[in-house]
């Protein structure tokens, strides 16, 4: 049976703002407050879906979710029609109405954890939708991801869904982004490999071990199959708030920054035990820092398999604007090892938030089978691609400053354009606002 990995991308939704909402996210911090393009970002993120296409590789993409969440509003005690709500919230709590209106989703490689079939033991597909608990804006993600996770790989011939663990941040799960799969082929038995964080002396851990230990147990992974690694304290009080921010795995390659883990040499023992045929190709601190892995997000890069065998790497262009990052990008393809090519996007919208093209992707391995199962409104081809991108010529905003949530108009034009979504894709009333 012939494997290969499809790329989810999250598509970009209508709000995407600055609220500096990540505490322990630089860039989230860093751009608060200023002017977001969410045109722009829905089209940057397009733009990168299309150049994956290009390289022959399987695309598909997760909508965005209804922002702003009225649902979590109700909940909390608001009442009253949707726009008194609004304004009921932007007097009393704008940092809470904030919250409920990030485009936060559009990162999907912590919308969930994924076990290809190959690898779990009643050789199904497992999906866990990440409880995302850290952050309260992330955490108001969840019960949407499980639904459209759910409503995309609807097959329970092949796909089994978990949802997201209980227990909020005694089990904080990130999803895939502190995840990594391991195999010479996409479609061979892998080693996964989890890495967890312990809080730092500045910042938070976001991924538990207790999370990554349940999800391997639900995704019906053996012992011999998982290695659970500690993240380093030194990376996340730099700034590394997902270990996907300092290293990505793809195939039998580990491409990552020497202080990655907080004990490189026992991970590096315990990865090449039960993988011994990983290749690590490593970047110094003498020669890039953490720092510059941070700012230029270096190692959120989609390593992909392509078509002939060979690997690239698409980065962001601040990857390409660091001489030092730069450099070493040369001399890692001027090496003998499977990455032989490089690819920069502007994806400029989304780093403002801290999110590179790594994080913005779900990565599913599927079966020629399996793969005939997705909903094939989710799968990209030249026609739907270019669907969507009309309908975010038609109604994105391309200019967005915090104020702007406070206006009920803002709230109308989000939700009539995830109305003509929900057309558009055949989904029905789908979200919550439409129920
Ligand atoms: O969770 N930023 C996201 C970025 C997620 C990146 N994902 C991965 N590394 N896989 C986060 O911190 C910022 C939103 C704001 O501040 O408006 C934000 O949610």
């Amino acid at each position: 049976m012939t494997y290969s990995e499809y790329n989810f991308d999250g598509l970009i939704g209508p709000t995407h703002n600055y609220a500096g909402l990540s505490f322990g996210n630089l860039a989230s911090a860093t751009n608060a407050g200023r002017a977001s393009n969410p045109r722009e970002a829905a089209l940057q993120g397009l733009a990168k879906m299309r150049e994956v296409m290009s390289l022959g590789l399987g695309q598909g993409f997760l909508p965005p979710q209804d922002r702003p969440h009225l649902k979590t509003l109700r909940a909390l005690g608001f009442s009253g029609t949707d726009k008194q709500i609004i304004e009921k919230v932007a007097n009393k709590e704008p940092q809470l109405l904030a919250n409920c209106y990030a485009a936060s989703p559009m990162w999907t490689a912590n919308a969930g954890t994924v076990a290809p079939s190959p690898d779990t033991a009643d050789g199904k597909v497992h999906f866990t939708a990440a409880n995302l608990a850290a952050n309260f804006h992330r955490s108001i993600e969840a019960d949407t991801t499980a639904r459209v996770l759910s409503h995309i790989f609807d097959d329970e011939n092949f796909f089994v869904h978990h949802q997201p663990l209980p227990g909020a941040m005694h089990f904080g799960d990130e999803g895939a982004a502190n995840h990594g799969r391991l195999c010479e082929e996409h479609g061979d038995k892998a080693v996964h490999l989890f890495v967890y964080g312990e809080d730092g002396q500045k910042f938070p851990a976001r991924q538990k071990l207790r999370a990554s230990e349940a999800i391997a147990r639900n995704h019906k992974l053996s012992d011999d199959q998982c290695v659970f690694v500690q993240q380093s304290g030194t990376a996340l009080d730099a700034g590394a708030f997902h270990n996907d921010v300092v290293g990505v795995a793809n195939g039998r390659v580990l491409f990552l920054h020497e202080q990655s883990f907080a004990d490189r040499d026992a991970a590096y023992a315990a990865i090449r035990e039960k993988a011994p045929f990983v290749e690590i190709i490593e970047a110094q601190a003498s020669t890039v820092s953490l720092e510059d892995c941070i700012k230029s997000y270096l190692f959120n890069s989609q390593l992909l398999t392509l078509p002939g065998g060979e690997m690239a790497l698409l980065l962001p262009y601040e990857s390409e604007e660091n001489p030092r990052v730069k450099a070493f990008l040369d001399e890692t393809l001027s090496k003998n090892n499977p990455i032989n090519r490089v690819i920069f996007k502007n994806v400029r919208e989304s780093m403002r938030n801290g999110g590179g093209p790594a994080c913005l992707r779900l990565r599913v391995v599927l079966s020629e089978e399996e793969a005939a199962a997705v909903n094939r409104n989710f799968i990209l081809d030249d026609a739907q691609i270019t669907r969507l991108e009309e309908w975010v010529k038609a109604h994105y905003r391309d200019h967005v400053l915090p104020d702007d949530l406070r206006d009920p108009a803002f709230m109308e034009e989000s939700f009539a354009a995830m109305e003509a979504l929900t057309k558009i894709l055949s989904m029905g009333s789908f979200y919550d606002f439409q129920r």
